[in-house]
Parts: C-alpha cells; sequence; structure tokens
C-alpha cells in the first residue's frame, strides 16, 4: 500500500549529499557576491506543507480551490514588500529574477520592440538584453556601459543612446558594477526617450530596504528584484511597480510566464521581508558596507586594481590584467583555499565569459555569519595569499586549512544536519 510517510526514511545517497554541502557552507568563506545565507526561520519555512498547494491566480481569483490560506499568505507577503519599498503595487510571485524580468517586460513592451541594458561584460545582466538569453531573442537590443577612464557608467551615453534609439523599454541595474547607480540620470534619459525605465535592483535591493542605497521605488515604472542576494530571503524574485501598472505585471507573471506560484517560497519571502522591516537589518546592511570598504582597502594596498577604483556597495570587482592571472585561474585558487568566488568579465576584458579577466567578491554571506572589520582583514589576507600562489597547491592548502579553523568562530546552522 502507498501511504503518506508517518517517519522520516533515510535516503543515505541524498543525505550524504545535503551534508557535504552543509560541511561545504560551514567551512568555506562564501563571498560569491549574489549569495546569502537565510535566518533558520527562512530556511524552516522554505520547507513548509505550503509547498504542497497549488494557487495559480492571485488572492481571491485562483483557479483551485482550498486556497483560503494561501490568500492570506500572499496579502501579508504583498504588504511587507509594499512597506518595506514604499511602492504602490507588489508582486511576489516571480521564481526568479529572470522570470521577473521576463514579465516586467512583457508588461511594457511588445516582442520586437527594443530594450536600452547595460553591456553584461560592463557589470549588466543576461536578462537585460544578451542574445544568450530571452531578452536579446524576443526584443531588439542595445547597449550602454561604463566610461573607459573612470569605469563609471557613463550617463552621457546613455541619453544620447536613448534618444537616438528610442527604445520601449530602459534597463537600469547590474550584477557585478561595484558603484551606486544614478537613476535620476536614467529617468531622464526614459523621459527623453519616452522610454518605460525598468530597475533591477536584485544585487542592491537589501541596501535599499535599509535606506543605505538611492530607492529606485520611484523614480522606476517597475522594479525587479531576486530576494536571495542583500535581501537574505528565499531565493525567488518580485516585482514592484505603480499601481498604474499592476495588472500588466500581475497578468505577465501569471499566466503570462509562470503557472503556479511558489507558495513555501512565499511564506518564506514574508519572512524574510518581516527581518528586513526590523531595525537590526539596517545594522547588518551597514555592517556589510564596512566590510566591503576594509576588503576594498586591503585588496588596493596589496596591489590589486579594483574596477572604478573602489566600492560603494557590498561587492568590489578586481581588475587582474595587470597579476599575470586571469579570472578563472583565481576562481580555482580561490576554491582550492578554502574561498568561494566567481571569475567575472571586466570592462573592455578581451578574455572570453569562460575566462574572464576580473574576479567578484562580495561581503554579504561574511556579514551574516557575524564578521566585522577586523575579521575581513584575516580574510583579505586569505584572499590575497590565493591570489599570489595561484599555482603552489601547497600553499594553498595551508590556506584552506587555516580557512576552515577561521569559520569554526562564525557557526553556521548550529545543531542543524542540513
Ligand atoms: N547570477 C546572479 C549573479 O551572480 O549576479 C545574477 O542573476
Amino acid at each position: 500500500m502507498v501511504s503518506l510517510n508517518t517517519e522520516i526514511r533515510s535516503d543515505l545517497p541524498l543525505e550524504a549529499i545535503l551534508k557535504r554541502e552543509m560541511e561545504r557552507q560551514r567551512n568555506k568563506l562564501e563571498m560569491i557576491a549574489s549569495e546569502n545565507f537565510v535566518s533558520e526561520n527562512v530556511l524552516r519555512i522554505t520547507s513548509s506543507v505550503f509547498t504542497n498547494k497549488y494557487a495559480e491566480g492571485y488572492p481571491e481569483a485562483r483557479y483551485y480551490g482550498g486556497c483560503e490560506y494561501a490568500d492570506e499568505l500572499e496579502h501579508l507577503t504583498q504588504t511587507r514588500a509594499r512597506k518595506l519599498f514604499g511602492a504602490e503595487h507588489a508582486n511576489v510571485q516571480a521564481h526568479c529574477g529572470s522570470s521577473a524580468n521576463m514579465a516586467a517586460y512583457f508588461a511594457a513592451a511588445k516582442p520586437g520592440d527594443t530594450i536600452l541594458g547595460m553591456d553584461l561584460s560592463h557589470g549588466g545582466h543576461l536578462s537585460h538584453g544578451s542574445p544568450a538569453s530571452f531578452s536579446g531573442k524576443i526584443f531588439k537590443t542595445r547597449f550602454y556601459g561604463v566610461k573607459p577612464d573612470t569605469e563609471l557608467i557613463d550617463y552621457d551615453e546613455v541619453i544620447r543612446l536613448a534618444e537616438e534609439v528610442k527604445p520601449r523599454i530602459i534597463v537600469a541595474g547590474t550584477s557585478s558594477y561595484p558603484r551606486i547607480i544614478d537613476f535620476g540620470k536614467f529617468r531622464q534619459a526614459a523621459d527623453r526617450s519616452g522610454a518605460m525605465l525598468i530597475v533591477d535592483m536584485a544585487h542592491f535591493a537589501g541596501m535599499v530596504a535599509a535606506g543605505l542605497y538611492p530607492s529606485p521605488v520611484p523614480p522606476a515604472d517597475i522594479v525587479t528584484s531576486t530576494t536571495h542576494k542583500t535581501l537574505r530571503g528565499p531565493r525567488g524574485g518580485m516585482i514592484l511597480c505603480r499601481r498604474v501598472y499592476g495588472k500588466a505585471v500581475d497578468d505577465a507573471i501569471f499566466p503570462g510566464v509562470q503557472g503556479g506560484p511558489l507558495l513555501h517560497v512565499i511564506a518564506a519571502k514574508a519572512a524574510a521581508l518581516g527581518e528586513a522591516l526590523e531595525p537590526d537589518f539596517i545594522d547588518y546592511q551597514r555592517q556589510i558596507l564596512k566590510n566591503t570598504l576594509r576588503l576594498a582597502q586591503h585588496l588596493t594596498d596589496s596591489g590589486h586594481k579594483l574596477v572604478s577604483g573602489g566600492t560603494d556597495t557590498h561587492l568590489v570587482l578586481v581588475d587582474l590584467r595587470n597579476k599575470n592571472i586571469n579570472g578563472l585561474q583565481a576562481e580555482i585558487a580561490l576554491d582550492k583555499a578554502g574561498i568561494t568566488a566567481n571569475k567575472n568579465t571586466v570592462p573592455f576584458d578581451r578574455e572570453r565569459f569562460s575566462i574572464t579577466s576580473g574576479l567578484r567578491l562580495g561581503t554579504a554571506a561574511l556579514t551574516t555569519r557575524g564578521m566585522v572589520e577586523s575579521d575581513i582583514d584575516e580574510v583579505a589576507d586569505f584572499v590575497v595569499g590565493a591570489l599570489r600562489n595561484a599555482d603552489d597547491d601547497g600553499h594553498l592548502k595551508k590556506i584552506r586549512d587555516m580557512v576552515a579553523n577561521f569559520t569554526k568562530k562564525f557557526p553556521l546552522y548550529p545543531g542543524l544536519e542540513f
């Protein structure tokens, strides 16, 4: 007879994988700028019974019965998202950042219309018009970038291109740009060209929530985000917009792009948004900024060139072209030393995306583990040591042992098996 499990059956091969992943997260330094560690509460709620429920549609307008608590849940999550970001309308169903962006584009444009986005190799994102993504296949695309001398966004070029191309959509938002974006300039470009302004705030949403980064809500018409980066929620997406675009955005997510929402993830988004509304979330974001500045200082002092010369955010982008090592080699060396990070193109990079000349480093996850500036001093020593000794496996192993010892000071999910 097939029945509901009343006890948890052991599945040894699967459990072994989960335990190894837990140990990896515990024993290594997580410096991927787009990753974080959710609270134990968010982790618990991500695996709630809402994983069992279908709820296609929206509160009070579902295509399934039994959605009364799903409705309450979605209302609560929307309310928290609106409150946290001061938005008129929130859609919390997007499964990820790319589906949030896809829905935002469909709400604002028709296939074949033109999107003006940031060049991927200058810090943009695949879903901002890259020919490799749906965005570059469905829409016509043009790109702006950074200035060669300052490596800051060339706002004059944004305005000039907007006036020339008359795009339907201008996308502002980045995945490896370490500086604050001037949304006022983008609004100006949108107004002059009659475009809709969509801001993808995925990377810096946590800082926006804390009031430490200028809010795009407004001046953007539509704002998309993931919920798992600096916002420190479950893996997922979200869209905020002016009320006037609410129906178009909702229709674009469902039935336009997605089917049933992931209610268990929406529940976890509610928990994370609740945490972000607490005053200590501002302290957390402040500490991220202090930690990144300290990391930037160490890297600069040790002769590493940082794109744009520094950072205003949770990440730095190291330009390795003066160091006789490429991004891939750096990523591998750091990994051997117990540090997880990713290779990344730098502006005007001549290397392929699979190699790159840069290394992106973030501090959001380290800060969640409780690290402050004095800890970042040690982290920076590990990073610089690994970059300097990238060919020396013995040295990298020594750093890895030191890292494993160091991370013990910052317990991660104590008591949890996986
Ligand atoms: N892949 C994410 C990042 O690492 O920035 C963006 O989607």
